[in-house]
């Protein structure tokens, strides 16, 4: 580095916050660690008047250098990023969500809890603890925050002051150890689907589905069992219907997490694999298995009933391991031909999955509804759970002589599902993009007419912005620009939350 004090790099970091020599901790992913408050962000542009709500979303920000080298960035403790958009002005916030294991290694000055999903790795004193970052999806219900990981409950926080209100199991009613980071809201009866694996504890097939009314009381909760153990992170959700997805990086043999392997490793001899289930008046007897062949699926897009009495789900369908970091057991994950990008074309597109309720062939094969290389889907939300026709996607720009930066997004799109075509804007080279929030232009705007939120990690200057795009116009890019006085970094998922909605407590006070 520069020669203003040479002495600094021979000093050695504390050894709590030396970070390893990964890409997940280094330069434009170098830990935040920081909570933040701005009042009236600097703005270019005009952010529309009609928007009027807050965008959350998860930030995974290690506070402490993990205990192993290896570790994933998923495995960061969860903050929370809030921009509230009101008046063409925006105001933003960033708190790290109070997990027991945020104040537990607080307290201690380093981490304490090991691997990602391992309590096996952790200082034996906290391996009864509760193990959740809080740090992949913000979603909003009976007019709180929850912050989600998969491996936990939900812990609960004020949408203002985004304190931590404490672990949240729906009134005692909710029984799983666990619970999805991608639950559903269905927007027309205010219902949550949602869904905990590895319900019985680390590495069993136990799978439980929960439905509750939008006041939280539980109407339905049925337990099933998996053909194998394996992710599960999203889900989805028709009128009638739920689908599990279950995944190919399986989990490792218990005996081999005991002795501090990784939670999961991609399996080749694996199929991707679709569970149905009634949404009411579910039996574990109902439940019905369908597989498709070895293939990543990160995230479902939406889902809705056929008049055929079939079941449909839209996807990003994935051709190699994007969890490159999970390899399969005994590979090294810088070497694993799973994670390569594989000779096929495309690499990725969004699909159509068809599940007939009276199949006896239980083999799916998908059929392709747009072209692009996406993921982190978003569906209008007044249209989730029924049919509908446009998707947005982070994707990767065909046209760019860069690939994304930190292998990242770089651009955003607005696909039409009926016919293939899609709408984009490519933010360029040396930047980071991320999933979208959608804002419809009022109320009773046509489907996917409105304003996308998202947020921008500028590589080449090290600063963050949140970028506001009119879907009317995506490749003209974006309206407005919040560009904040620092860097945040990768994020996962985020929740727009309209005012109207929210308690109307002072978001900052003046
Ligand atoms: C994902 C993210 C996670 C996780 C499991 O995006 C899967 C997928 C941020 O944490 O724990
Ligand atoms: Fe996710």
């Amino acid at each position: 580095m520069g020669a203003a004090y040479r002495v600094a790099s021979e000093l050695a970091l504390q050894p709590e916050v030396d970070y390893p020599n990964s890409p997940f901790f280094l330069g434009p992913e170098a830990p935040c660690r920081f909570e933040a408050e701005v009042f009236n962000c600097v703005v270019r542009g005009e952010i529309p008047k009609q928007i009027d709500g807050t965008y959350y979303r998860c930030m995974p920000d290690h506070l402490w250098a993990p205990l192993y080298d290896d570790d994933v960035f998923i495995n960061g403790d969860g903050a929370i990023d809030a921009v509230r958009i009101k008046d063409g002005h925006a105001d933003f916030k960033q708190k790290f969500v109070r997990t027991e294991r945020f104040t537990i290694e607080r307290a201690a000055r380093r981490a304490v809890f090991g691997k990602y999903r391992n309590r096996y790795t952790d200082d034996i004193r906290v391996k009864h603890k509760i193990h959740s970052t809080a740090n992949t999806h913000v979603i909003y219900f009976e007019k709180q925050l929850l912050a989600l990981k998969e491996d936990s409950l939900p812990y609960a926080m004020n949408p203002d002051t985004l304190e931590t209100k404490g672990v949240y199991d729906f009134h005692g009613q909710y029984t799983s150890p666990t619970f999805t980071a991608h639950p559903k809201i269905d927007p027309h009866t205010g219902e949550l689907i949602t869904m905990g694996y590895e319900a019985k504890g680390d590495m069993t097939t136990d799978v439980a589905y929960f439905l509750f009314d939008k006041t939280g009381k539980k109407l339905e909760e049925c337990w099933i069992n998996t053909p194998y153990v394996g992710m599960m992170h999203d889900m989805a959700a028709t009128d009638k219907w739920i689908v599990f997805i279950l995944t190919p990086l399986a989990g490792v043999p218990l005996d081999l997490l005991k002795q501090g392997h990784k939670h999961f490793a991609w399996d080749e001899n694996k199929p991707l694999t679709f569970g149905i289930l009634p949404r009411r008046d579910a039996k574990p007897q109902d439940v019905k298995w369908f597989h498709y062949k070895n293939a990543f699926y990160g995230h479902s897009g939406n889902a809705f009933d056929g008049e055929d009495g079939c079941v449909y789900l839209d996807s990003p369908l994935t051709y190699m391991n994007k969890f490159w970091f999970f390899p399969p057991i005994g590979e090294d994950m810088h070497r694993a031909k799973s994670a390569q990008r594989p000779m096929r074309d495309p690499v990725s597109h969004y699909v159509r999955w068809k599940f007939d309720p009276n199949a006896t062939d239980l083999y799916v094969e998908p059929e392709e509804l747009v072209n692009v290389n996406g993921e982190m889907p978003k569906v209008d939300p007044r249209y989730e759970t029924k049919p509908y026709n446009f998707v947005f996607l982070a994707m990767t720009d065909p046209e760019a002589e860069e690939a994304p930066a930190g292998g990242i997004y770089n651009a955003i799109a607005k696909c039409n599902i009926n016919d293939g075509t899609y709408e984009y804007w490519s933010a360029g080279i040396n930047i980071a993009l991320h999933e979208v929030a959608f804002v419809p232009r009022f109320p009773e705007a046509p489907e996917a007419d409105g304003y996308l939120i998202s947020v921008v990690n500028r590589h080449d200057k090290l600063l963050t912005d949140i970028v506001i795009l009119d879907t009317a116009d995506m490749a003209k890019g974006p309206v407005a620009i919040i560009e904040l006085p620092f860097r945040l970094r990768n994020g996962i998922h985020g929740s727009w939350v309209d005012q109207e909605d929210l308690p109307g407590e002072d978001f900052v006070k003046p």
